[in-house]
């Protein structure tokens, strides 16, 4: 399946991804062509609607304490819900879906999320860190949500002049 970067201000980046049924070779080949367009993209989260599948369907992959990433690492989560969390933490966010764009944002500090793998078999997992940040992230997306829409409203102005600026001279520059 060959997949392209959905980008901001995209409004297929708008649609709420719908519950993973069935768990068949769509649902496979999806998941094995989203997992080297992150790599090659240097990411380390991705969302189907990302790529402009409306599918309740994220990957993460997390580098470890030498910031190498592997494929050991990857987690597929299919239909992912919170079932608790706890604390606050800030860290700067960036997202494939806007490119060159970094903010402060306010995510829980832990969370247990269950899930589903590729074959349907329900998974449980308690995040902290880097990972539960990613998760949250990813969630969002499957909301509709990206991380400049929590932005407070001066920041999301500055933001949407700096993007507009950036698209431009990315135009100019082909
Ligand atoms: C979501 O984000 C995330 O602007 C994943 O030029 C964010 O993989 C998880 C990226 C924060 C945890 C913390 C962004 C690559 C990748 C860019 C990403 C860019 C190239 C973002
Ligand atoms: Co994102």
């Amino acid at each position: 399946m060959k997949l392209n970067i959905v980008t901001y201000p995209d409004k297929k980046l708008k649609e709420i991804s719908q519950k993973v049924e069935r768990f068949d070779a769509e649902l496979h080949d999806l998941l094995d062509s989203m997992y080297p367009l992150m790599m090659e993209t240097n990411g380390i989260g991705l969302a189907a609607i990302q790529v402009g599948v409306a599918k309740r369907v994220m990957i993460l992959n997390i580098p470890d304490d030498e910031d190498i990433q592997s494929v050991e690492y990857l987690i597929e989560m299919i239909n992912p819900v919170i079932t608790h969390k706890n604390g606050e933490t800030v860290y700067q966010e960036g997202c494939l879906s806007v490119p060159t764009f970094y903010e402060d944002i306010t995510r829980y500090e832990t969370i247990g999320v269950n899930f589903q793998d590729r074959d349907g078999n329900t998974k449980s997992l308690e995040a902290d860190g880097l990972l539960s940040i990613a998760i949250q992230h990813e969630l969002d997306h499957l909301e509709g949500v990206l991380f400049i829409d929590k932005l407070p409203y001066s920041r999301r102005k500055k933001f949407e002049k700096e993007y507009k600026k950036m698209l431009k001279e990315k135009k100019n520059s082909k």
